[in-house]
């Protein structure tokens, strides 16, 4: 959930309007420039072929340019490399590859993919605006007159803020979506968004966790902070109505803002200090979050116990050192984490060569350049006098073979003990195609549509895998966790995890308990009380005051 921004707006427009043109819908080719330069699988000719859509923010920000109004406008270009979101990028591929090389899902079909990079965040008047792209008042795109293979679904894409975006304009067409990230609440309503599912659990469930974890220590008294952002007042929201039924009091209620100043830090420093209340349930994102620890930090605010949302539970932003004063035994949910055999390996292999994003993501890991006429040009430039001895021409400073060893680089890219969102990914990829593999094996005389007919793999229409979408049931590989949409959601499933500092300030994140909640009624909260280190290296559980 965040706030709407226009100005992003248009680059979603362009990532959205280039994967619909894939499908041969929007026909204006300039507009769309985000495509990344992932090739469709080299496709074998007897199987059948479907194509599976994939958007992820694997840039922060769109580059500001000029509002230069006299001149042809381009369209941005994107900074700000994530090394997080590129990994999901690459788990959807390796999902897909699982897929194609296995015999009993989807035996006659080979997935292909496409990939765009939406690099932002965004707003809600894109219906309007995609009407006004593709330049028809009844915008019916043709999901069909493309190259070939027809379009699966979306995997994405990000945030909620662009998933609402997104959701709206698919569902107009009956295009299934499946999101990996979106976990606002906003996203539940089947009216606005029918065709958009998700293998993140609605925060809601989030919310009540909480509160079952405040009220399972019995704590009365409690301060809560927010970020000024939807994910942050729908969340603390929630948590607070759960809670005061169970009377529950809030000491204090703070709003952390999206752009804080130094005054705002200040401010809710203050409150924390001079509250009673020992517990803090913080609903917000690390991005937001990290000014206000620097600034607990720096006015060594200890002794109180946190309480964190999965947006800054395992964050290594937040993870700095110094923190463990502070925030040594806090308490946080973190969705589903899960091993991808394989997955490591697969990230490891990986072609600098292959495409754009690949060279892109390489020159950045290794802060060089794979491109032998630009490092000699960057080379000639900070010599004194312009000229390089013989070795430095054969092999300038900067520049990279693309064989340099990514595992000894400790990146965020490879490192796979924390995969959470990333199994989210692998959940959504197996999701559709296990929806497809039951569309393909659909008993003539038996289907689910008009007079018991089936739908045709190399010719459906997206209302009709929808359908296979909505009614999917099936187990991960290897984790074997159980997966099907309820109304388009999962059940809400948590690791309850605690922060332990060791004698040298490292931290790790201990799970100390599950949270499974399908609905209230049924929601289980497992606490294993005795695995907890609380602030100050305690074994009891604090008081609220
Ligand atoms: N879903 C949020 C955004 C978000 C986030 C995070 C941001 C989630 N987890 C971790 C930063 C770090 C979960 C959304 O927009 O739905």
């Amino acid at each position: 959930c965040a706030n709407i921004n226009l100005m992003e707006l248009h680059r979603f427009l362009l990532g959205l309007c280039a994967f619909l043109q894939a499908y041969g819908s929007v026909s204006t080719e300039s507009t769309c420039k985000l495509k990344a330069k992932f090739n469709l699988n080299s496709y074998k000719d007897v199987k059948k072929k479907v194509t599976v859509g994939g958007m992820f923010s694997v840039h922060q920000r769109i580059v500001s340019g000029t509002r230069n109004t006299s001149t042809l406008p381009v369209s941005s270009g994107c900074e700000g490399f994530n090394f997080r979101t590129f990994r999901w990028t690459q788990t959807m591929l390796f999902a897909i590859q699982e897929i194609n090389a296995r015999k009993d899902l989807l035996p006659n079909t080979d997935l292909g993919y496409v990939i765009y990079d939406s690099c932002f965040t965004i707003s809600k008047a894109v219906e309007g605006t995609l009407t006004y792209l593709t330049g028809q008042d009844v915008a019916v795109p043709n999901y069909r007159c493309g190259s070939g293979a027809p379009l699966a679904a979306l995997v994405g894409a990000g945030g909620s803020d662009l998933s609402i975006a997104t959701a709206r304009i698919l569902g107009l067409y009956h295009f299934p979506q499946v999101s990996y990230f979106s976990s606002c609440s906003a996203l539940q309503s089947k009216f606005q968004f029918p065709t958009f599912l998700r293998t993140i659990p609605n925060d809601q469930h989030q919310s009540k966790a909480m509160a079952k974890l405040v009220l399972h220590f019995g704590w009365t008294w409690v301060g809560t902070i927010a970020a000024d952002d939807d994910y942050g007042k729908y969340g603390i929201k929630e948590f607070k109505e759960q809670v005061e039924e169970a009377g529950v009091c809030i000491s204090f209620s703070e709003t952390l803002p999206t752009v804080a100043s130094p005054e705002d830090i200040a401010r809710v420093v203050d409150t924390v200090v001079d509250s009673t209340a020992k517990i803090i349930v913080v609903f917000a994102s690390d991005v937001n979050l990290n000014p206000l620890i620097a600034e607990l930090v720096r006015n060594n605010v200890t002794n109180r116990t946190w309480i964190a949302s999965e947006a800054w539970v395992t964050s290594a932003l937040i993870n700095q050192p110094g923190i463990s004063s502070v925030l040594g035994g806090t308490l946080g949910f973190g969705v589903r984490r899960a091993e991808i055999p394989g997955l490591q390996d697969y990230l490891l292999r990986l072609d600098p060569y292959d495409n754009t994003l690949t060279e892109e993501f390489w020159e950045t890991a290794f802060n060089c350049t794979l491109d032998y006429a630009k490092a000699m040009r960057q080379a000639r430039l900070s010599s004194a006098n312009g000229s390089l001895s013989r070795g430095a021409r054969a092999v300038p400073e900067g520049l990279c073979n693309g064989k340099e060893g990514l595992l000894q680089l400790h990146n965020t890219y490879t490192d796979v003990s924390q995969l959470r969102i990333t199994y989210n990914v692998y959940k959504a990829v197996y999701a559709v195609a296990n929806a497809l593999h039951n569309l393909e094996h659909c008993v003539v005389g038996q289907g689910p549509f008009n007079k018991n007919s089936c739908a045709d793999i190399s010719a459906f229409e997206p209302w009709q895998l929808m359908y296979y979408l909505k009614n999917v049931n099936f187990t991960v590989p290897h984790t074997a966790e159980e997966i099907y949409f309820d109304q388009g959601e999962v059940a809400g499933y948590y690791d309850i995890i605690n922060w332990q500092f060791n004698d040298d300030g490292e931290l790790s994140y201990v799970h100390v308990g599950n949270y499974t909640g399908k609905d209230p009624s049924t929601a289980k909260m497992e606490i294993w009380n005795s695995s907890i280190v609380w602030n100050n290296g305690q074994f009891e559980p604090p008081r609220s005051v």
